[in-house]
């Protein structure tokens, strides 16, 4: 069937986008309304609407076309094929119309949208910019300044917002877009004259400083990111030039960004978040479990509150358990809390925070939990606290209660082995503040069964979260690679970097944060009590030494206003101690560390690539299911740089064999205990692969 149909009703024609599942602008559907409009004019229509079944008007240029060479006809001719007409063209949007829908839209003489659209320009979460007039024609409607807060923020704005600043030009409110659509369509071609073209309109000027500001203002978020300057030098070209010569720079622009390393990553991780919340290879999608509708969050600590105000948020029922009457009260306050901020901000309405509080309950009987259709233990982060609660919560919940829980850290087989339902037993690991943070790792344990894994990954989606599954390790992916990450921030300190010099090298380099003003922000004492539990730790003295050293002086980070940087009240930047620096040099002496001066690449250099060989192994042992879903946990969990792709990816952009030879100096250099090359990465390194085409187990 064509993707693009051409029905003529009486003297109207209507053209119908018909692409499943959000009617991408393929070569095929492009072609077919360059066709479809010339059979139209030929065929004498009065005008023309332009619709699209399914979901959703037009979301967008076909990312999978992207990075291949372009097929005619490009967008832009379509779009001035629609220009061109001597009748009115009419779109009649509906659902999501994004990026090259919203420039194809904008090609058309009017615009009328249901109520519940969305308009906008998510291009620079691609990497790229508006690449087919969208620059151009935004700013003649909306003027500079609203069209570049939309195309730099990519976010969406609703319709009726949308009509209020000129995108759309009318609202249809009757239920029925397209009998409205036509009607609209019929009075435009009753005047008789030419239709109205965006492109003949001027952009309203602005302030001299304008640019100069606006630049100043975006220049911490996008940090890093190579499109949204393109935009503000698009924008800026639509008030200095003709159109024409506006639009081929923008052209131009748009393939400079496509081309870029930063805009491979963003596709990458586009297609990797996607894949990552499917069921992983094996697992039947048709493996449903029980409808949630009942879940319970046994701790009603910092992790135990977020989580329950997570599930709140979505309409679950919830019910919290702590055994102190204490912490339950605090539990509650802090869900309190959090609904207030949000009113405040304007986040929530008063009456969905009313509405989210009457399904809260508390409550330090384990009886109240015993209908649940989930539990969700977020206790304290030790085994033997652990498989208590599990026993427990195991006789006196249903039968076919799924048994989660919000380790980060410890073996879930041994946690489900606590119970008679081992395949009822799952982790979901909630990155804290859990009703912030996207990532959560679904744990399989071995006999963790596919309707309970299933059931997760609805949960995630519902909490419009990012579910990835992986499999039981220490530490899982995230918080595992987070070892060979860490690890090597520590020892750089004893070898002769300092604090801020290893945070600031890794923030140029796009991390959110440096890996010490993290641990600050955590609290050291957290990494401590885990470090405290493991069995398998390296035989190092120093390993993680100057975190131990902290703690144990009592200095546990931003909380105790002294970490590894020093805090004064009220503010939250560290700042350098001079006492931490002169304890480095002391205990890096007492082991015989020799300190030298490092670079910012080598900083660099030792952290990622500790990651990465890390994230090799994972990928090896068949711990994530692709390297795709390791880049989507540390991105979307650790501050990795979107625009690098995450760990893997960006090893994969490098080289691997390029980072195998690194790795193998660095094993040379330091010794094997932390630089050992994992077969994988040697296998690759050696033959030209990429992690991305690496199937475990295949
Ligand atoms: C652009 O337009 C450039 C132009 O300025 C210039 C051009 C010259 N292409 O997200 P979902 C697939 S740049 C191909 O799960 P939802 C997606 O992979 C583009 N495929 O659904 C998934 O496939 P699968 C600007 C696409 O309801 C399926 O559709 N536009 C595209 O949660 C369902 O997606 C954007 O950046 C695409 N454009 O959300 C919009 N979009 O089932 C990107 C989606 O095999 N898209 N797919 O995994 C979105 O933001 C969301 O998909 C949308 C629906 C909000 C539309």
């Amino acid at each position: 069937m064509s993707v693009v149909r051409l029905e003529l009703e009486g003297r109207l024609a209507v053209v119908t986008i018909d692409n499943p599942p959000v009617n991408a602008l393929s070569q095929a559907v492009r072609a077919g309304i360059v066709r479809a409009v010339d059979e139209a004019e030929d065929a004498g229509a009065d005008a023309i609407v332009l619709c699209c079944a399914g979901r959703t008007f037009v979301a967008g240029a076909d990312i999978r076309e992207f990075g291949k060479p372009p097929k005619p006809p490009w967008l832009p001719e379509v779009i001035a094929r629609i220009e061109a007409c001597r009748r009115p063209v009419v779109a009649a949007i509906h659902g999501t119309t994004l990026g090259g829908g919203l420039e194809l839209a904008l090609g058309c003489h009017y615009r009328i949208a249901v109520p519940t659209a969305r308009v906008g320009f998510p291009e620079v979460n691609l990497g790229l910019i508006p690449g087919s007039g969208g620059t151009q024609r935004l700013p003649r409607l909306v003027g500079a300044e609203r069209a570049l807060d939309m195309m730099i923020s990519g976010k969406p704005v609703g319709a009726v917002e949308a009509a209020r600043v000129g995108v759309i030009d009318r609202l249809a409110e009757s239920g029925d877009l397209l009998d409205e659509a036509m009607g609209f369509a019929r009075e435009q071609a009753s005047g008789g004259e030419r239709p109205r073209l965006i492109r003949d309109l001027s952009v309203d000027p602005v302030d001299p400083g304008f640019f100069s500001d606006y630049r100043k203002r975006i220049a911490r978020r996008t940090r890093g990111l190579m499109s949204p300057e393109r935009i503000v030098r698009c924008v800026e070209a639509a008030l200095q030039v003709p159109i024409d010569e506006a639009l081929r720079q923008e052209r131009e622009h748009f393939f400079e960004c496509m081309a870029s390393p930063q805009s491979s990553a963003l596709r990458h991780l586009f297609f990797a978040e996607r894949q990552a919340v499917k069921p992983p290879p094996g697992v039947s999608p048709a493996a449903g479990g029980p409808e949630i509708t009942h879940i319970a969050v046994i701790g009603a600590g910092t992790m135990g509150a977020g989580i329950a105000y997570s599930c709140l948020g979505v309409g679950f029922r919830v019910t919290v358990l702590d055994y102190d009457e204490a912490g339950l009260a605090r539990g509650r306050k802090t869900i309190e809390g959090l609904y207030e901020g949000g009113v405040a901000r304007g986040k929530v309405s008063p009456a969905k925070a009313e509405d989210g509080l009457g399904r809260l309950t508390t409550s330090q009987d384990y009886g109240a939990v015993a209908n649940a259709d989930l539990v969700i233990e977020a206790v304290f982060e030790s085994m033997a606290v652990k498989e208590q609660v599990f026993a427990r919560l195991d006789r006196v919940c249903r039968a076919d209660t799924i048994l989660a829980t919000n380790t980060s850290t410890l073996d879930v087989d041994r946690i489900a082995q606590a119970t008679g339902r081992p395949e009822k037993v799952i982790g979901t690991h909630f990155f804290s503040p859990a009703h912030i943070m996207r990532l959560v790792e679904i744990v399989r344990g071995d006999a963790t069964g596919d309707a309970v894994i299933i059931s997760a990954l609805a949960l995630a989606k519902r909490l419009r979260k990012v579910g990835v599954v992986v499999g039981n390790c220490f530490g899982f992916v995230g918080n595992r690679m987070l070892y060979g990450y860490g690890r090597e921030s520590q020892l750089l300190l004893l070898e002769g970097a300092a604090p801020e010099q290893i945070d600031g090298a890794l923030q140029e380099w796009g991390m959110a944060m440096g890996p010490h003003a993290v641990g600050d922000l955590a609290g050291l004492d957290v990494g401590y009590s885990v470090r405290r539990e493991r069995t398998d730790l390296p035989d190092d003295p120093r390993f993680y030494r100057m975190a131990d050293v902290l703690v144990e002086a009592g200095r546990l980070g931003r909380k105790t206003g002294k970490g590894m940087y020093r805090y004064e009240s009220g503010s939250r930047a560290p700042i350098p101690d001079p006492e931490v620096e002169s304890w480095i040099a002391r205990e890096a002496d007492a082991l015989g560390v020799e300190r030298r001066a490092i670079d910012a690449q080598e900083i660099v250099e030792r952290c990622i690539y500790g990651l990465i060989v890390e994230g090799a192994r994972i990928l090896e042992e068949g711990i994530a299911s692709r390297s795709g879903d390791i880049d989507v946990v540390w991105v979307n969990g650790y501050g990795f740089p979107r625009h690098r792709g995450g760990p893997m990816h960006y090893a994969d952009t490098i080289g691997v064999d390029k980072i195998y030879a690194r790795v193998c100096e660095f094993r040379d250099r330091f010794g094997p205990m932390y630089w050992e090359v994992p077969n994988l990465l040697e296998d690759l390194g050696r033959s030209g692969g990429k992690f991305a085409d690496f199937k475990p187990g295949a």
